[in-house]
């Protein structure tokens, strides 16, 4: 049964003013649709921002540890409705429920951290070079944020931008992806039962085009944070004005080297599950592998029989390892790219095809693909499919394997499997991604350390993380400096 859903303004819930509605439907079974959601347009926005607004100017004085122990409760209460929202994540955006529980325990994850910095949110304080003064840095707010995310993490995604949001006295207008609207609404009703006040986190439903980009260059929105394609996420940044705070977490084109002394039972787990694991739909997916010569043969053998023993279907099914695509769009444009790898002259190893068996007509289902012999400069090989297929690429060397892996304009996620100290340290060092794997693959970042990358990736802060990521993007310093001496102090010039 679908469920009518509908926008959160100013603490209140209300459909759209423009009465008009979406549905999102189940990937894996489109008969299924899951929600019923306000077309918003421009009005509700404005509506939403201003509600946002006003209620910046309470939340920000509301000390950081009180909002931490907001976000503690909803903490808890993801935990207690783990499993359901599992579930929900899998039927509105198709990845198989053990990821499906993983997106909700990353959201779970992060509650908790930025729950904890409520008590940490923490500056410097320093001597002043003049007597009977004192001098201090400080976190304050930023304002109105616009959140903007995705559907391939449509619990997780989110909780990473509105958790650290909240506990830096922001105030959030936020935006979900159009394919998981009862995901985002689940997570703003925990949120609200936890005591997050009116206005304080607004839930717009809606399209990019109307909403997104209304939302993102709102004269009343003080930061973007945004998550998705590198093609909007540096459309947006351009439209928007210069002094808005902006961070964008875009794409990837992420790859996995494996070298000749490589543990290569675990290079082809990590390929499979960096390759496969949703659907190929994470900007970290590892969709090129880039195999030392010498076991190149022996790899794409052993890699191809474990591609072809995947088992495609419902993820809400134990059986299944790989659910369907999130839409028609992206099964065609997946579909698309297999055709260009087989015009560029790669060797289509195994899959290829859409994959309509029994129940699996009703989704969107196409078969885990492996191009081997791919060039590093076919388009397989640079750009991002977002989908089940790799393209395995041959190497000379070390040296050779890392200009490969960096010779795309992206720079999310690489990983080497290496059983050499010496080569997994100048890996490392050399490449040039925002996050390197040793022994394991491109996926599967922890959110207590920044996620982000590199080049066309990402722009602005990172996400995640404490003060190395999140912090930074929902903060700004203040630097105080305060003078008790009863005089004129003149800082450089009294000595
Ligand atoms: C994404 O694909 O947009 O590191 C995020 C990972 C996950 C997050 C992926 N923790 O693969």
């Amino acid at each position: 049964m679908a469920e009518v859903i509908k926008n959160l303004v100013d603490g209140e819930w209300r459909e759209s003013s423009t009465g008009r509605t979406l549905e999102s439907l189940n990937p894996a079974d489109t008969t299924d649709t899951v929600a019923i959601f306000p077309k918003s347009g421009r009005e509700d926005v404005d509506r939403a921002v201003e509600a946002a607004r006003r209620a910046y100017e309470r939340w920000r004085l509301v000390p950081a540890p009180r909002r931490g122990e907001i976000l503690f409760r909803a903490a808890e209460t993801l935990v207690r409705r783990k499993e359901e929202l599992g579930r929900l994540v899998t039927r509105e955006m198709g990845k198989v429920l053990p990821e499906g529980l993983g997106d909700v325990q990353e959201a779970i994850d992060m509650t908790y951290y930025m729950a904890g910095e409520g008590r940490r949110l923490s500056g410097e304080t320093v001597p002043s070079e003049l007597p009977n003064k004192d001098c201090k840095s400080i976190r304050v707010p930023i304002g109105v944020f616009a959140l903007i995310t995705p559907w391939n993490f449509p619990i997780a995604i989110p909780a990473w931008k509105i958790m650290p949001a909240l506990i830096c006295g922001n105030t959030v207008v936020f935006k979900p992806s159009r394919y998981t609207p009862l995901c985002a609404t689940r997570l703003v009703e925990i949120l609200v039962e936890a005591g997050v006040p009116e206005g304080v986190v607004n839930l717009v439903h809606g399209t990019g085009e109307e909403v997104g980009e209304y939302l993102a260059t709102h004269p009343g929105v003080d930061g973007v944070s945004f998550t998705g394609s590198t093609a909007v996420g540096e459309r947006l940044a351009k439209m928007c004005d210069p002094e808005k705070e902006i961070s964008c977490e875009m794409g990837g084109k992420n790859a996995i080297i494996v070298m000749d002394d490589a543990r290569l039972d675990l290079a082809v787990e990590g390929a499979i599950w960096g390759g496969f694991g949703t659907t190929g739909q994470r900007c970290t997916a590892a969709s090129r592998v880039v195999v030392h010569e010498r076991v190149y043969d022996r790899f794409l053998e052993l890699f191809v029989e474990a591609a072809r023993r995947l088992r495609l279907g419902n993820g809400l099914k134990r059986e299944t390892d790989v659910g369907p695509l999130i839409n028609e769009d992206q099964m065609e444009k997946v579909l698309r790219y297999i055709k260009i790898g087989q015009e560029e002259g790669a060797r289509l190893l195994t899959g290829g095809r859409a994959y309509r068996e029994g129940e699996c007509s009703k989704g969107y289902f196409v078969e885990p693909t492996v191009f081997a012999d791919v060039e590093p400069e076919m388009r397989i090989a640079q750009e991002e499919i977002f989908g089940p297929v790799v393209s395995v690429i041959k190497a000379r060397d070390l040296d050779d394997a890392i200009r490969i892996v960096n010779g795309v304009e992206y720079g999310l996620s690489s990983a080497i499997y290496t059983q050499d100290v010496n080569k997994s340290a100048i890996a490392e060092r050399e490449l040039d991604t925002g996050l390197v794997y040793i022994n394991a693959s491109t996926i599967g970042a922890e959110i207590q350390l920044p996620f982000g990358g590199t080049k066309r990736s990402g722009l602005g802060h990172r996400e995640a993380g404490g003060r190395g990521g999140a912090i930074e993007m929902f903060s700004k310093w203040k630097v105080i400096y305060r003078d008790y001496s009863g005089r004129l102090q003149k800082a450089q010039i009294d000595r």
